[in-house]
């Protein structure tokens, strides 16, 4: 097919670029950390988005590549900000179930911090919920010396996968990120706000960290501040973004 032979080709024309979309500390408005999301310009297609990117990718094993690259520019980029404010964000990477299933993640993670000198504690990997319910020996370890190293691990989309609560306490996860789709809903639908508050006081008592994506409107962040959410991402403060639109954010911070 013509787009995998373009996605073949892809990391050496440099067509990938990343975007950063701020991850806000609501209760001080301080930008906190953010997410890296994967961008790619084709010439010939123009801009191909990731959910049909991704899965190509996963499919021909070119998201090994692809992930190391993505991991290694966030982590560089990451080390620039701390030279601009005494608070620098983290930064919180993508990760496909795919490359803990066909590469070692942990040395993967080591050597791009060793390579860039970013410390553990500013990184985050995002996983899904599939990832925890393969109950493979080889990802649960992965998981736990990633953790080990001191990157964060949250959970990306949670509550829309299959939902058993008991990983919460088997994985060595530090923060759940609230699925858009609970709070789209938020502020007209009782089901999506009882959802949601569960999950916060769910959090609390497990001593997880919580990000309220898809935050669009003042009235969802009022009520996820009040209702004691820590953490929002979405248009209400801002897209996803190239590089130096994001730097501007950081300079502003320090
Ligand atoms: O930002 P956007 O809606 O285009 O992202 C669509 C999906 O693509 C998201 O679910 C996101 O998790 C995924 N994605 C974006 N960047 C990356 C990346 O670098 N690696 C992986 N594995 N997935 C990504
Ligand atoms: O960025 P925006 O808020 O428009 O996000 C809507 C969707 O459009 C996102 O899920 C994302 O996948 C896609 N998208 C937005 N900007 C870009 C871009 O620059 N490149 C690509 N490939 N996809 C984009
Ligand atoms: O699945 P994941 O959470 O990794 O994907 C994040 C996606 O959500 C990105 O593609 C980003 O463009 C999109 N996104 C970020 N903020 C908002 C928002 O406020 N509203 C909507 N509809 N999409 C958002
Ligand atoms: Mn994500
Ligand atoms: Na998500």
């Amino acid at each position: 097919r013509a787009l995998e032979t373009a996605l073949h080709q892809a990391l050496e024309r440099e067509e990938f670029v990343l975007h950063y979309q701020p991850i806000v500390d609501v209760q001080t408005g301080n930008l906190s950390s953010c997410e890296v999301l994967l961008r790619w310009h084709q010439p010939e297609y123009g801009n191909v988005y990731p959910d049909k990117f991704i899965p190509l990718a996963e499919d021909t094993g070119l998201i090994i590549p692809i992930g190391e690259w993505v991991l290694q520019k966030a982590c560089r980029e990451a080390m620039i900000w701390a030279k601009k404010t005494d608070t620098p964000p983290g930064v919180s990477v993508n990760m496909s179930s795919r490359q803990f299933q066909r590469i070692n993640v942990v040395e993967l993670v080591q050597n791009t911090l060793e390579m860039t000198g970013l410390p553990a504690e500013r990184l985050t990997l995002e996983i899904t919920e599939s990832l925890l319910i393969v109950d493979d020996e080889t990802v649960i370890e992965q998981l736990h010396k990633v953790r080990e190293l001191g990157v964060g691990l949250s959970i990306d989309d949670f509550g829309t996968g299959y939902s058993s609560l008991s990983y919460l306490r088997r994985f060595p996860i530090t923060t759940i990120k609230i699925d858009r789709s609970f709070i789209l809903d938020l502020t007209s639908d009782s089901e999506a706000a009882a959802v949601v508050s569960a999950i916060l006081s769910m959090a609390q008592s497990l001593n997880l960290k919580v990000v309220a994506e898809g935050v669009e409107k003042e009235t969802q962040m009022e009520q996820l501040r009040k209702g004691g959410c820590e953490y929002i991402q979405g248009y209400y403060f801002s897209p996803p973004v190239p590089i130096e639109a994001f730097r501007l954010m950081v300079l502003k911070e320090g």
